[in-house]
């Protein structure tokens, strides 16, 4: 049995707009979520953004939204003590689904109500209450479950347990860029085997539909950038061609690799890149859009040719938690989605604020994670 949690922890906040690495109070679970002992916590680039101040959140907030580790408490007053238990190694969806709202009651988790209400708004679960607080008492919001911490609450509905064979510290990414991924293919984009695909952006997330396209049999691959580094890494993971926007048409070249493909994700959030995956699609196809604008940012898009080819356009963010998450660790325990692949970078708590700085200089191709073990190792030495 893991011994009990320390009555605080070290945690990266958010203040103004850099991460300082304090010790504050270990959150308590209440009914229906569990206190995990973080194994490691992905960087992700929602994150830079809330840093950034580009997507608003309250602040002083602990970030984090991807993390992984041992299940070191369930809270008192849980409905079901049996699926999920104390020890358990899980890995946290960053949609952690309220399990009641009109969206959850039809599965659809990835717009739960609550979450985006509560969670993204407000900093807080669903009963208005952060889990965490400042040293002084006031309030600190959590992003998601505030993974950038020694320890974190997170809803049972949001975990999944994991194979005994996969690294703990790299299965954090599941919890974002393997369930984004995952909502991309497999639901929004409904990849087939023997399907093409195209994927115009291969950075943290683009470079996570790989593997996963690949996972759905996807037969083509084509991975398209202006970053030589990033497309070399796609050859790697399994693109089967590549694409470099910066010396070519990507429209043109991807049709004449392909004939059109049938799907095409658009990783970016940019209006003419979003204008660019559209223009790849073959006659009845799709284009799967998981890049976030800045702001108010919008596409043009030719009408006719949409309509005349039968093609669609669909928004993917996250996907289903509580049905989703286990295929992912499901993907990953079979070897098909293997998350040590996509991870390039370690960093400890104390160099978060670095890790976010090196993602913000465009300089890690993958994913970097921030890992708790090393603080630890060192503190259980003293
Ligand atoms: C992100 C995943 C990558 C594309 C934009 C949305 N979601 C959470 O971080
Ligand atoms: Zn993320």
């Amino acid at each position: 049995m893991p011994t009990p949690p320390p009555a605080t922890m070290r945690a990266a906040i958010l203040a103004e707009d850099r991460l300082e690495v304090r010790e504050i109070a270990t959150p308590v679970p209440g009914p229906d979520e569990a206190l995990l002992r973080v194994s490691a916590c992905g960087v992700c680039h929602t994150d830079l953004h809330v840093m950034k101040g580009e997507v608003h959140f309250p602040r002083p907030a602990v970030l984090g939204h991807e993390v992984s580790g041992s299940i070191v408490a369930i809270g008192a007053g849980t409905a079901d003590t049996r699926t999920l238990r104390v020890g358990d190694r899980v890995a946290a969806g960053f949609i952690m689904p309220c399990g009641t709202c009109a969206q959850c009651a039809r599965d659809r988790d990835d717009l739960c109500t609550e979450f985006f209400r509560r969670n993204r708004l407000e900093g807080t679960l669903y009963d208005g209450r952060s889990r965490l607080a400042m040293p002084d008492g006031s309030f600190l919001a959590m992003y998601s479950m505030g993974g950038l911490a020694e320890y974190a609450v997170v809803p049972l509905t949001a975990l999944t347990s994991l194979d005994d064979d996969l690294d703990l510290d790299t299965a954090c990414i599941l919890g974002c860029s393997g369930l984004t991924s995952y909502g991309a293919v497999f639901r929004a984009g409904a990849v087939a085997p023997g399907m093409s695909v195209a994927i115009v952006g291969v950075g943290g997330i683009g470079t996570s539909l790989i593997p996963m396209a690949r996972a759905a049999g996807a037969e083509r691959i084509v991975a398209i950038d202006i970053a030589q580094e990033k497309l070399a890494r796609a050859k790697d993971l399994g693109a089967t061609a590549v694409v470099d926007a910066a010396r070519e048409d990507p429209v043109a070249r991807v049709r004449e690799l392909t004939g059109g493909v049938d799907v095409a994700f658009e990783a970016l959030g940019r209006p003419a890149t979003f204008a660019q995956a559209v223009g790849m699609l073959a006659d009845g196809g799709r284009m799967v859009a998981i890049g976030i604008a800045a702001g108010a940012a919008a596409a043009e898009i030719e009408i006719t040719p949409l309509v005349r080819r039968g093609q669609q356009i669909i928004g993917s963010f996250g996907a289903r938690t509580r049905t989703d998450l286990p295929q992912v660790a499901a993907l990953a325990a079979s070897g098909s989605f293997d998350p040590a692949d996509l991870v390039s970078r370690r960093y400890t708590l104390d160099e978060a604020d670095e890790a976010y700085r090196a993602l913000s200089r465009g300089e890690i191709t993958g994913r970097a994670i921030i890992t708790m073990s090393a603080a630890r190792a060192a503190e259980e030495q003293q």
